[in-house]
């Protein structure tokens, strides 16, 4: 296939009002500061900002003075209008029950739970780890948290027990939110169970509440400690006024993988977050009240929490949510669903899309996805053979496709197209959002030539950056702006063309991308480790056909350990009680020895280099050759 194919906007969309001229890009970074209050004031504000930017590299501080309160935003401004009895959630179960909350039950319910939380001593600054299925329950806890100003921390209810007690000690949480069960693929999932563990040691939590999603398993509760989220609203008061918070106070706290074995805690604040978060669903996603949108991220990722959670309900948007697999029962869910609520704008990612394309075309070919105008994707380069499918099959060759690149860490996003305007190449994310100023240099911060691969930077501060790691700005130093001089460093690699388009090439640390899900091979490499069998791991991600990546584990056992199958599948095992499912290696390999260089580090990257076929001399500096050649050969021998 042709690269260079290019696809121009549809001339609907370019007729239409908010859809930005290409002077927006001029215009927003020859005065971004005055780009982004233009921007703020589509927001409702107790106090207004004093001063747009404080930029204090690398500290920012964003609409400083101004008072801002998230779930008002979400909430109060769109039940003092006719937005009253607008859908918020078309939500579907996976076993196929069926709920619709307007904007008015949302905020009773945030209201409530707002106040059950302020009962339980939950104070402004205050952590509440959220650990929960993909239920409207967990939005209205993520807004009850932000009306009073309490510090969510969203744990992804995938990871196992011992990854949520991880992110428990870090974040010392009073309260955790949870529910008993959550449905996966018609398998019940025991959350409850897994937060029991979690809390088995000494912990800062003093309270769990507990929804029930289902009554079909007894689930035991610890008397003073647990709580039914049913039988605290019965009577909790249907009315909390919202906290005036200061923009720089923290929303949230996310975790994420980094390239050592511990998540990063990702601080986002008030003001600045909702800013971008609110401005980049509009723009990039050309969301009108009469949108129906869906976003097929889990809560659990920053995806989630910004275009699920918090930018949509900033706009007052009706979307559709969906507990379950794709493929349950059958590999038409989704399909089924976007005819159900004739669905316009479809938000997904590029492992996913490959995964459609694997079941065959059938799926898609059975329903009615006329209603679409608008796709995009997010998580992971999207391949052009992909793009197409995901261009012809689902949008029926009428929907431009918005490949949109960001991180947890920019809490919005930063390179993309804006339907309407931007001529789309398939398999780039094409440009910097206006006011954002994204470049590739090579390791002392000049920009390569077009065509040549770097490390994507990003030179200027945007309102949504994160603030800082949680309990740990020290790493937050190091890790975003020590490695490129007065640069964010995001750790990928990319290339710009001719057009100054963005092609990205996937991370050149040891972070991976396991179908959309991020995860630190350090993390797996930890978790294996602590396997009384193992003395040391290398772990390195590769090319995936459906995955994007997957995960190859060379373990060496302990003298007197012998290898066999059984032990491959109890280091499995292992990993998944570690971590959870997603973090479980494809492959393992029990090798005697690792290769090393003379300081003993174990040389991974040039074993990430020869498994993907990457051409060692572009994103990183040129390694030894002889390194390189003693690297092949041992991968020769364990084949
Ligand atoms: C939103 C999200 C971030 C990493 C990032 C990239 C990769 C994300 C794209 C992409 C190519 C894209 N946050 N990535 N979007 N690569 N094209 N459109 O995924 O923190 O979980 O991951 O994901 O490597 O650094 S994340």
């Amino acid at each position: 296939m042709k690269v260079e194919e290019k696809f121009p906007p549809p001339k609907e969309l370019a007729k239409n009002a908010w859809i930005r001229t290409p002077e927006i890009y001029e215009e927003a970074l020859r005065d971004t500061e005055s780009f982004w209050a233009k921007a703020a004031e589509e927001l409702d504000w107790f106090k207004p900002w004093s001063k747009v930017l404080d930029w204090n590299p690398p500290d920012s501080r964003w609409f400083v003075g101004g008072k801002i309160n998230v779930s008002y935003n979400c909430l109060d401004r769109h039940v003092k209008t006719w937005r009253k009895n607008k859908v918020a959630i078309f939500w579907e179960g996976e076993p196929g029950d069926k709920r619709t909350l307007t904007y008015d039950d949302l905020y009773l319910e945030v209201n409530q739970i707002a106040n059950i939380l302020k009962q339980m001593d939950v104070k402004k600054g205050d952590r509440v780890t959220l650990y929960m299925p993909m239920v409207p329950e967990l939005i209205v806890a993520m807004l009850a948290c932000a009306r009073i100003g309490a510090i969510h921390s969203v744990v992804f209810a995938g990871f196992s027990a011992k990854a949520l007690r991880e992110r428990i000690r870090d974040a010392e949480p009073k309260i955790l939110v949870t529910a008993n069960h959550s449905y996966r693929r018609g398998k019940i999932i025991p959350l409850k169970q897994n937060v029991d563990e979690a809390l088995e040691e000494s912990s800062s939590v003093e309270r769990v509440v507990v929804y029930q999603r289902s009554d079909t398993e007894f689930t035991p509760m610890k008397s003073g400690r647990d709580f039914w989220w049913h039988e605290l609203t019965v009577d909790a008061p249907l009315r909390c006024e919202p906290e005036p918070l200061d923009s720089e106070d923290p929303l949230f706290i996310l975790y994420t993988s980094g390239t050592t074995g511990k998540p990063k805690g990702v601080v986002h604040v008030n003001g600045g977050y909702l800013v971008g978060v609110a401005t980049t669903q509009k723009w990039v996603f050309d969301l009108k009240d009469e949108d129906v949108y869906w976003c097929t991220a889990d809560i659990g990722w920053v995806t989630g929490h910004s275009y699920i959670v918090y930018g949509p309900l900033a706009l007052g948007t009706t979307q559709v949510m969906y507990e379950g697999a794709p493929d349950y029962p059958q590999p038409d869910r989704l399909w089924e669903m976007i005819e159900r609520y004739a669905v316009t704008i479809f938000y997904t990612a590029p492992t996913a899309i490959r995964a459609f394309m694997k079941w065959g075309e059938e799926w898609p070919k059975k329903h009615k996805l006329s209603s679409l105008r608008l796709l995009g994707s997010v998580g992971e380069p999207i391949n052009p053979a992909a793009w197409l499918w995901y261009h012809q099959t689902i949008g029926g060759e009428r929907c431009p496709i918005v490949d949109t690149w960001w991180q947890t860490e920019t809490g919005m996003i930063l390179i993309t197209p804006l339907p309407g305007t931007t001529v789309l190449k398939p398999g780039s994310a094409t440009l910097p959002f206006p006011g954002v100023k994204a470049e590739v240099v090579d390791k002392d911060g000049n920009p390569v030539p077009p065509d040549q691969g770097g490390f994507l930077v990003i030179k200027t501060p945007w309102p949504a950056m994160l603030r800082t790691i949680y309990r740990d700005h020290q790493r937050y130093r190091q890790t975003y702006w020590k490695r490129i001089p007065g640069a964010y460093f995001t750790g990928d690699g990319a290339k710009k063309d001719q057009d100054g388009y963005f092609w990205m090439m996937g991370r050149i640390d040891d972070v991976i991308n396991v179908s959309g899900h991020r995860l630190g091979t350090m993390e797996v490499e930890s978790a294996l480790v602590s396997h009384p069998a193992v003395a040391e791991v290398a772990v390195v991600g590769k090319p995936h056909e459906f995955k994007g990546q997957s995960l190859t584990a060379y373990v060496m056992l302990r003298g007197g350990v012998n290898p066999s199958n059984a032990l491959k599948e109890e280091l499995k095992k292992h990993v998944r009680q570690e971590i959870g499912a997603i973090a479980v290696p494809d492959e393992i390999y029990l090798v005697d020895k690792l290769p090393k260089t003379r300081s003993g580090k174990i040389m991974r990257r040039i074993m990430r280099a020869l498994l993907s076929n990457e051409d060692l001399g572009d994103t990183t500096t040129l390694e030894d050759p002889s390194a390189v050649e003693e690297v092949r050969r041992w991968l020769k021998e364990i084949k």
